[in-house]
């Protein structure tokens, strides 16, 4: 069968996957790459495989991709493994193409890879109580404590500046000038928001510049629905998407995290109104997040985290605002003033974390103290 997706018999074609392959699903829950679940019948028995189409508009080169994803996945494998625990549950297998190869190059110049499914497993995209958000934390957690011991040096920025939010400052001010499709009237506001915020854009790179805050192996998309959590126990498992594990700051994993589980409402909500920051999806994500990674931690990356969500809140409104005044090139969207709608939700969120920042300092302190 040949969709216009992909075609499954050049794709089986190159990989030795197991039964007879009978159907696939979208699983299109990002912003980037495309994923499909493809279904195969072993023996009377389902078989699952993840096939991801690699966004080489934003990985621009495969190969260095390829090669970091299955370094980290294998180190986090063997991690597991030493751990006592489920390699098969706990991490990200990529399968090798027939010819020994991380990924797959079809005849129209597309790269794919195939992973693992985990099943018996769910993701969010909404944090429904507290809970989630402690389990997230404490899984994102442990996550930034298992890479502790990640050889840095051997990763290869797949994205360059990434989280380099005075980078991405300079970007937003290149769109603006340009204004490539002319939309920069239009959104005056939000240019002045950020541009009154342009202060807030150095001030970790600053610290990090001055020793202050340690360069350590990160996540760098640390969205709630990038953690597996098991059906059963309810505890997260997985840590997925792992395309963006390069050298960072734990704060940019924090920060983003809340960034996503801290908004009351959905990333692309229209009615503003409903943007507010949850104050106890914070605490009970920071308790998680403390209880596995604070010991490793030092007091300046402590004393930074509400700053963080803040700062990658607006960071990410800062992307959203860019890719509108660009004529939509970098984030998938679905109608056209998505990533308008997107960067406003981010822009309201950053000013509601304005208004409860002395209140996150100080339950952020108080938790922190508890658990010493
Ligand atoms: C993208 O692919 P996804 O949806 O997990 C983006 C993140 C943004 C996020 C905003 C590689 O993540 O940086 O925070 O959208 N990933 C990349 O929702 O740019
Ligand atoms: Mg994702």
């Amino acid at each position: 069968m040949i969709t216009n997706l992909f075609d499954i018999e050049e794709i089986k074609a190159n990989y030795k996957f197991k039964g007879e392959y009978y159907d696939f699903k979208t699983l299109n829950q990002g912003h980037i790459n495309n994923t499909y679940l493809l279904l195969f019948d072993y023996d009377g028995t389902e078989k699952c495989y993840i096939l991801q189409q690699i966004n080489t508009a934003v990985f621009k080169d495969p190969d260095v991709l390829m090669k970091n994803y299955v370094d980290v996945t294998e180190f986090v494998r063997n991690k597991v493994i030493q751990a006592g625990g489920n390699p098969k549950r706990e991490s990200i297998k990529v399968y090798k193409t027939v010819d020994g190869k991380p990924y797959y190059l079809d005849k129209n110049g597309r790269y794919w890879r195939v992973i693992n499914y985990i099943i018996n497993t769910v993701s969010y995209d909404f944090p429904d109580n507290p809970d989630i958000c402690r389990r997230t934390g404490k899984t994102f957690g442990n996550f930034q404590k298992l890479l502790a011991d990640y050889p840095a040096e051997t990763l290869a920025e797949t994205i360059p500046n990434f989280h380099n939010t005075v980078s991405r400052y300079a970007d937003f001010e290149a769109a603006v000038k340009a204004d490539k499709v002319g939309r920069a009237a239009s959104v005056q506001k939000e240019i002045e928001f950020v541009i009154n915020r342009k202060k807030d854009c150095s001030v970790l790179l600053d610290l990090m510049e001055k020793g202050e805050l340690p360069v350590r192996v990160t996540h760098n998309d640390t969205k709630l629905n990038n953690v597996l959590f098991d059906k059963k126990t309810g505890e997260g498992i997985c840590v997925v998407d792992l395309d963006t594990v390069m050298p960072g700051l734990s704060l940019y994993d924090f920060g983003d995290s809340l960034r996503f589980a801290g908004n009351t409402a959905d990333e692309d909500e229209k009615d503003l109104s409903k943007v507010k920051f949850n104050m106890d999806f914070y605490r009970a994500y920071t308790e998680g997040y403390l209880s596995a990674a604070g010991d490793s931690l030092n007091e300046t990356e402590v004393y930074y985290l509400p700053f963080s969500c803040k700062l990658m809140t607006l960071e990410c409104g800062i992307r959203f605002l860019t890719d509108y005044l660009n004529g939509d090139v970098y984030f998938r969207i679905s109608r056209p003033e998505h990533n308008l709608d997107r960067c406003r939700t981010q822009l309201k969120l950053v000013e509601e974390i304005e208004n409860l920042y002395l209140e996150m300092l100080a339950a952020t302190q108080s938790i922190y103290t508890n658990l010493k």
